[in-house]
């Protein structure tokens, strides 16, 4: 085992630089802002080629106009978006905006976005939105985004993500990397934990709801903690519908699912119940919920289902004594839950405690039906330092686990685990990387489906302190990639994010090519509802067209844009007419996106080759307002603009 600890001071010293080291920053500042080269970690192109038996981890030195060997997904957290990277590069492609407000694409005011915002809202947040003259939550806390499977492995068609924030889930489409369907979810509350099913493929989501409240949460009861209840939910991920809730025992954080199709599992954190910081973390243990899919499935086909809120809700807590569920006990306050691509691991994180527990799901089977004992499909506890918080496989039968408070990420072997808490003498620790700092989750390529690889890991940081030039009180993240492809674990780049990945995943391209189209279809249904009212209007979207239509106090304005003109270059309203424009790109050319901004209005969106985007507002007060292209598009884009004419109303 060996521990890098950087020459010259101590990796202690800065641990003590998250509470206030002023003095360590002041010591050591300097010198950090070096970088690895300084460290005497080499250049990048040094660091691969002296990697030790070098599995095929290329140089992280991605040339002007080459690819990229990964597709990366990250999430970021309260930005409440979707971002995509290149690996090893971390160069930064594209941002998918899904529960935040976007400026750029107009995501949140464009018609065809606020039917998907607002497509399975419930009754009470629409009536609370209405109240405060919103129609949606613009904002979201995404923390984990998975893709869809079929049989183990990743299959191109979608990426799901959950807003623990506002209790929603979403999908983005993989072929136009754009979201398109956004469902809240009732009863529960806060969903945290999420992942699709991985076999047979993706039919559900499995989303976990982080805090508890009454079942009923209509202000009947309120201080009477007997009634809280946690929610798990089974999203049909098809159709983005809730199948089926099961009422659990405790909270739950984190969810994975198995390789076959037969479990879920979700850590808690809560088991105690607990309203505050000291009682969540009273008890000795808390649990891992493992979720029975046929018993459930089973019970709800016999109607065996209590319908709340429209849901099928299933009662899974302890004292149901139901096939539903059963709670292995494990150290308190465990936080990731990762199964391994051997099918046969579930490695459970011990947040407080030093290890992580491993699960044997084989094993499974005998403590629903043969009583066998709940602790006995644990196969090992590996002690692995401060804070283990997450963990990721590699192909080789080896896992990285980050350790928060050690800021670490350590290397270790699953079968020597398993042969140490069984007894014999190895150490299943192989290395202790340090990383910089105080890392959450981290991801091999491919690592969560069966194709599991050995190339890269990218380790999501929490603080970047000293790392990057002071860009004030708000530090960026810090992504860093470490070269997992020989023997020992090498640092090899930094990447700065904004707030705040939480998680990552990492794609083959191979798996995306032929999957993701440069030009939109011009059947997509992203625009279907706005073509049913060009169809009723006697307008021909797919066509050039400059038809303005007048009904009452509405106003629709029907435009094709070929760059670099607008078909209309002006327009004339009513001051308080609600305006909706409605834009055809007709360029068919890679890359060739217009964009409509409205000025003075607040209206701005995107409307990419061959996509039609539509946005509706109210007419200003009386005067000339000029549009314009906001996507440079052409050498004259600057003039691609017109006008809208606002009279006054009548008197
Ligand atoms: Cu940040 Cu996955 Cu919400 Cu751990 S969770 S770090
Ligand atoms: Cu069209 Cu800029
Ligand atoms: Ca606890």
């Amino acid at each position: 085992m060996e521990t890098n600890d950087k020459k010259g001071f101590s990796r202690r010293a800065l641990l003590g630089a998250t509470a206030g080291g002023a003095a360590v920053a002041g010591a050591f500042g300097g010198r950090l802002a070096l970088g690895p080269a300084a460290l005497g970690l080499g250049t990048a192109a040094a660091v691969t080629a002296g990697t030790a038996g070098a599995a095929g981890a290329a140089d992280i030195n991605i040339a002007p106009g080459q690819l990229d060997q990964y597709y990366g997904f990250w999430s970021s957290g309260q930005t409440g978006e979707v971002r995509i990277l290149g690996i090893p590069s971390m160069r930064e492609l594209m941002r998918i905006p899904v529960f935040n407000r976007c400026s750029a694409t107009g995501w949140g005011q464009t018609n065809e976005s606020l039917r998907i915002l607002e497509r399975s809202m419930t009754e009470k947040t629409r009536k609370h939105l209405a109240a405060n003259g919103k129609r949606i939550h613009d904002n979201g806390d995404l923390h984990h985004l998975h893709m869809s499977y079929t049989e183990g492995k990743y299959d191109g068609r979608y990426l799901f993500m959950q807003d623990k924030a506002n209790t929603r889930v979403a999908r983005v489409r993989c072929d136009v990397m754009k979201c398109d369907s956004i469902l809240e979810i009732p009863n529960a509350k806060a969903i945290h934990g999420m992942r699709p099913q991985k076999w047979p493929r993706s039919n559900y989501l499995f989303c976990n709801g982080e805090d508890e409240a009454p079942l009923i949460n209509d202000g009947t009861t309120m201080d009477d903690i007997s009634t809280y209840v946690n929610v798990f939910t089974a999203v049909n991920a098809d159709e983005m519908e809730v199948a089926w809730q099961v009422l659990v025992s405790g909270n739950l954080d984190n969810t994975d699912c198995d390789y076959e199709g037969k479990w879920a599992f979700s850590t808690s954190y809560n088991s105690e119940m607990g309203m505050n910081l000291a009682e969540m973390s009273e008890a000795e243990m808390d649990h891992v919920v493992i979720f029975n899919i046929a018993e459930i499935e089973k019970a709800i086909e016999a109607g065996q289902y209590e319908e709340i809120n429209g849901c099928k809700v299933l009662d899974g807590r302890k004292e149901a004594k139901s096939q539903f569920t059963r709670y292995i006990p494990i150290a308190n306050n465990p936080h990731g839950c990762n199964m391994a691509p051997d099918k046969r691991h579930l490695v459970l994180n011990g947040k407080l405690s030093p290890t992580v527990t491993v699960l044997d799901v084989t094993r499974l089977d005998a403590i629903f039906y043969e009583g066998a004992e709940l602790r006995s499909a644990v196969v090992a506890e590996p002690e692995l330092g401060l804070g283990p918080l997450h963990t990721a496989f590699d192909g080789r039968g080896n896992a990285y686990t980050s350790t928060f408070i050690d800021s670490q990420v350590v290397k270790w072997n699953i079968q020597d685990a398993i042969r140490a808490y069984a007894g014999e003498d190895v150490d299943p620790i192989k290395q202790k990387l340090d990383v910089h700092y105080q890392p959450g989750h981290l991801k091999t390529t491919m690592g969560e489906t069966l194709d599991a690889q050995n190339d890269w890991l990218v380790v999501l940081c929490k603080f970047s302190k000293d790392r990057f030039l002071n860009v004030g009180p708000l530090k960026p993240e810090n992504d860093q990639l470490i070269d997992i492809s020989g023997d020992q674990m090498v640092l090899v780049h930094d990447g700065p994010t904004f707030a705040e990945p939480h998680d990552a995943i990492a794609v083959d391209p191979a798996i995306m090519s032929g999957v993701i189209k440069s030009v939109w279809d011009r059947d997509d249904e992203m625009w279907a509802e706005t073509r049913k009212q060009a169809d009723a209007d006697g307008v021909d979207i797919d066509e050039w067209t400059d038809t303005i239509i007048r009904d009452g106090n509405k106003v629709r304005v029907y435009m094709s844009s070929v760059a670099p003109s607008f078909s209309i270059e002006s327009f004339t309203v009513t001051e308080g007419d609600e305006v909706t424009v409605i834009i055809t790109n007709l360029d068919e050319i890679d890359d060739l996106t217009h964009g409509f901004t409205m000025g003075n209005h607040g209206v701005a969106m995107e409307i990419g080759p061959q996509m039609t985007s539509s946005v509706t507002f109210v007419a200003a007060s009386p005067g000339v307002y000029w549009y314009y292209c906001q996507w440079f598009c052409h050498a004259l884009h600057m003039e691609m603009r017109g006008r809208m004419l606002v009279e006054p109303k009548a008197a």
